[in-house]
This record gives C-alpha cells, sequence and structure tokens, in this order.
C-alpha cells in the first residue's frame, strides 16, 4: 500500500500513528505530498488532492482520513482501534470528530495567517474559529477521564490534534485552564506511536 502524506499534516499523523499502533506500519510505504501544489500523482487517485490518500494494492483510493482509518482496522489481527460493538465504538468515533474538527478550525486559521493576502485577512473569522477550539478543548478537560487508559482512534485522534495546536502555536497556552488534559497529553505523546510521527517543530 503506498500512503501520500505529509509530515506537517494532522490527518496524515492520524494514519501514521495508527499504522504504529497497529503494527501495518511496515506493509505501507510512504510518499510526500502537499495538496496545495495539487500535484498529477495525487490528483489523479483524489480529485480533492488532500492528504493522506491511500492506494491499496488493486489500484483503489482511499481518502479521507476517516475512510483509511476504517479500512486499515479490518487489515491487522490487534486490538480494534475502533471497536466494532458496544457504547466505545460511538465514543471512538465521537472523539475522532471533536478532534478533526480542532484540526479543521486550526487550519483554517493557520490558513487565514499564512496563505490569504494580509489585505483580505477576516479576523472575526478567526476569532470565531480560535472560539470553537477553545470549547472543545474544554470539553475534553470535562471528559479527560473518559480518555485514560485507552488507545484507540478516538484517543489517536485528540493526540494528534493537540500536537497539532503546539506545533503551529495557534491558541497560545491550551495547558493553563485545562490540567487534567494537558497531563494525558504529556503522557500520550510518550507513546513510540507518537514519538515516531512527531511533527515538524
Ligand atoms: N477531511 C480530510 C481533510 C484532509 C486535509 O484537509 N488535508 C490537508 C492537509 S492537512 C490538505 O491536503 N490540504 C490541501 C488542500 O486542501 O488543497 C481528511 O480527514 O483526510
Amino acid at each position: 500500500m503506498l500512503l501520500r502524506h505529509s509530515h506537517a499534516s494532522p490527518y496524515s499523523r492520524k494514519i501514521t500513528v495508527l499504522l504504529h499502533e497497529t503494527g501495518l506500519i511496515d506493509d505501507v510505504r510512504l510518499e510526500d505530498a502537499d495538496g496545495w501544489d495539487e500535484p498529477d500523482a495525487l490528483v489523479r487517485e483524489n480529485p480533492l488532492s488532500t492528504v493522506p490518500t491511500l492506494t491499496l494494492h488493486d489500484g483503489r483510493a482511499l481518502f479521507d482520513s476517516a475512510v483509511i482509518c476504517e479500512y486499515l482496522d479490518r487489515q491487522h489481527a490487534g486490538r480494534a482501534m475502533i471497536p466494532k460493538t458496544g457504547e466505545l465504538h460511538c465514543q471512538v468515533l465521537l472523539d475522532q470528530a471533536l478532534a478533526d474538527g480542532i484540526m479543521g478550525c486550526a487550519e483554517l486559521i493557520a490558513m487565514e495567517r499564512e496563505k490569504r493576502p494580509e489585505a483580505l485577512r477576516w479576523d472575526e473569522w478567526v476569532a470565531l474559529k480560535q472560539r470553537a477550539i477553545e470549547r472543545s478543548l474544554d470539553r475534553l478537560e470535562q471528559n479527560t477521564e473518559a480518555l485514560t487508559d485507552r488507545v484507540d482512534l478516538g484517543t489517536i485522534s485528540v493526540a494528534v490534534a493537540l500536537g497539532y495546536l503546539d506545533s503551529r502555536n495557534l491558541v497560545g497556552d491550551w495547558r493553563g485552564s485545562r490540567p487534567a488534559l494537558a497531563s494525558w497529553f504529556a503522557e500520550y505523546s510518550q507513546r513510540p506511536s507518537m514519538t515516531a510521527t512527531a511533527p515538524p517543530a
């Protein structure tokens, strides 16, 4: 399998962390790609030109990250990263949705700051997205206990989202008023899957 990805992309990191956690990492060849460049090879596989995109042995290409995770979780015999039944099934998907939402807001802020011409920047839009991130972090702080002692797609997604906020310094000191979440993240970040996939500083 071939994974087109970017080290700076949190959605890509979700996949590489999951590959490490499931032992599938050696079954996948990684290739750097930047969706913004619309590279031919990526666009042929994924008309949205986004990473991650996973090309299977039979030539089919999978995107987006949630679909890739669902597929990969059926390709190994270890503990399921998405429990197929029970209460945790929904919780894992909900955690992923919240974390993906945080990444989405953070990316929009980053684009506004880094890509949009200065004269066209929209401060209210940035503030709106920042408030959404702050509220989501508060929700995670309230529910940190539910993340504890779990390694699954939900906790992977939350940890990757927090790592992305840190790597881009998008919300300042989020830890100050969220000690439980900060401590959970510090411990989770020590996992070999997390250290092996840390984004560029
Ligand atoms: N919902 C998608 C989001 C993927 C995404 O937005 N990837 C970014 C990099 S983090 C990208 O490739 N952006 C290029 C573009 O939007 O042109 C997923 O979960 O895979």
